[in-house]
């Protein structure tokens, strides 16, 4: 770990860390059994195509998500794109802006409009308030997403999409091991959507599953996942190749063993950063419910940056100067990404919140890499930050260049 230096290095000191610490260092389980699972892969020299690691993967994730059925596939983003499919989602999509521009993505693609809905402040999450509102004749569907793994309003959600007749999905991809109201993520809305990303708590190198209760659907999905095929020359659907490998099975199944380990990581973390954080006037924690189970698998600040004296940008500054290098998910948010920005020029005006949080959060690193140690030093930045608000300042203005817009 390292030592901290008196002088910031945004004012010139050493930096506190001689190598980046990152946002979304992959929490790796057991090396001994994924090599004991590599070599019995080769042995079978089965290595893709719902083989029997990718079988026991999909068995297990079921089982943790309390569901009947998991389709294991080679990422998020085709997972959904699969499932928005298969569900048969059409015209507009109601999502939140406030998300990773994945779950638009996922809906363009298919040349279906991701019809951008404002979020509550508190959560992070949709406003179930103000969806209703953005439903049109040709809404067709809901996707809520359970951003940084704490649920949106489930049961809001449920009821609008009942009522409107709307299909309900959700992209649970920071989701994994996390429960509302005691009942795990993954059995709610049509289906859920988990991610298995390097980055994410649970990982198979690059990897994602769609969970449902509803057979016939997870049997469709199963034939899209494999280009249509059912049996060997008969394609009745049209299908794309979203199969997941035995490598990565491998992978998600020795990241499975050790998920109490990654928890207990997590959590150790996000104890020390609420301890560093909670007298330094203008941060914020996000706070996870202690009643439910949770990965905390991100550690989310949000900045008063009248109550700090820095905006969330110059604190960012001051961090990567340590290189603490701290992100600013999911700025700037959906809307202001292409192709929506274009599509749709002034959709941030309905998206008030969305905006605020995307310009107050930024996230912090933790995970099985991290070391209480490096939490304190990064506390003992973030205090000595805001006693040289306007040194820090003075350095960010000559140091910056000013950026015209549409210049790279
Ligand atoms: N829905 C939501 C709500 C999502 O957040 C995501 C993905 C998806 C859907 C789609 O899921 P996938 O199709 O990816 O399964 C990262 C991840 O690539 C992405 O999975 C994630 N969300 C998103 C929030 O973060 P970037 O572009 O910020 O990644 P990148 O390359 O900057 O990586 C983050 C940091 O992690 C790096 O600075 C270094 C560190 N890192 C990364 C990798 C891959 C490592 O230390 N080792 C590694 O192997 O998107």
């Amino acid at each position: 770990s390292a030592r901290m230096h008196t002088t910031l290095a945004i004012l010139g000191g050493r930096p506190a860390f001689p190598d980046p610490l990152h946002v979304g260092r992959p929490n790796v389980g057991e090396r001994a059994a994924l090599m004991r699972r590599f070599n019995e892969m080769l042995d079978r020299n089965w290595l893709t195509n719902d083989g029997p690691l990718v079988k026991e993967f999909e068995r297990e994730v079921a089982a943790h998500a309390g569901v009947e059925y998991c389709v294991a596939m080679c990422n998020a983003t085709v997972a959904l794109e699969i499932a928005i499919r298969g569900a048969g989602l059409k015209g507009e999509v109601i999502v939140p802006s406030y998300t990773f521009v994945a779950t638009a993505h996922a809906l363009q693609w298919q040349e279906i409009t991701p019809v951008f809905c404002d979020i509550d402040p508190e959560t992070h999450n949709l406003d179930p308030n103000k969806v209703e509102r953005m439903v049109t004749p040709r809404t067709t569907g809901i996707i809520g997403v359970h951003v940084w793994g704490r649920p949106c309003a489930v049961e809001s959600l449920t009821e609008i999409a009942r009522r409107r007749n709307l299909t309900l999905l959700f992209d649970a991809a920071h989701a994994f091991g996390c429960s509302h109201h005691g009942r795990s993520v993954g059995s709610f809305g049509l289906a859920e959507v988990f991610s298995f990303h390097a980055t994410k708590f649970l990982n198979s190198f690059e990897g994602g599953a769609v969970v449902t209760n509803d057979g016939a659907f997870a049997a469709k999905l199963r034939l899209m996942r494999n280009f249509g095929f059912s049996g060997y020359d008969n394609v009745i659907y049209i299908g794309t190749n979203g199969k997941m490998t035995e490598a990565s099975a491998a992978m998600g199944l020795t990241s499975l063993e050790s998920l109490e380990t990654f928890v207990a990581a997590n959590r150790r973390n996000y104890e020390a950063y609420a301890a560093e954080i909670h007298d330094i006037p203008g941060l914020k924690l996000l706070p996870y419910d202690a009643r439910e189970r949770n990965n905390y698998q991100y550690i989310v600040l949000e900045v008063d940056a009248r109550a700090y004296g820095l905006t969330r940008d110059e604190i960012v500054a001051v961090l990567h100067a340590e290189n603490v290098l701290a992100r600013r998910y999911f700025y700037p948010g959906c809307h202001r990404m292409e192709p929506y920005r274009s599509y749709h020029p002034h959709a941030g005006l309905l998206l008030p919140e969305t905006e605020a949080v995307a310009a107050r959060v930024l996230l912090l690193p933790t995970g099985t890499s991290m070391e209480v140690e490096a939490i304190h030093d990064i506390g003992r930045i973030l205090r000595a930050a805001r006693s040289e608000v306007s040194a820090v300042r003075r350095a960010i203005e000559v140091s910056t260049p000013v950026v015209v817009n549409g210049a790279s």
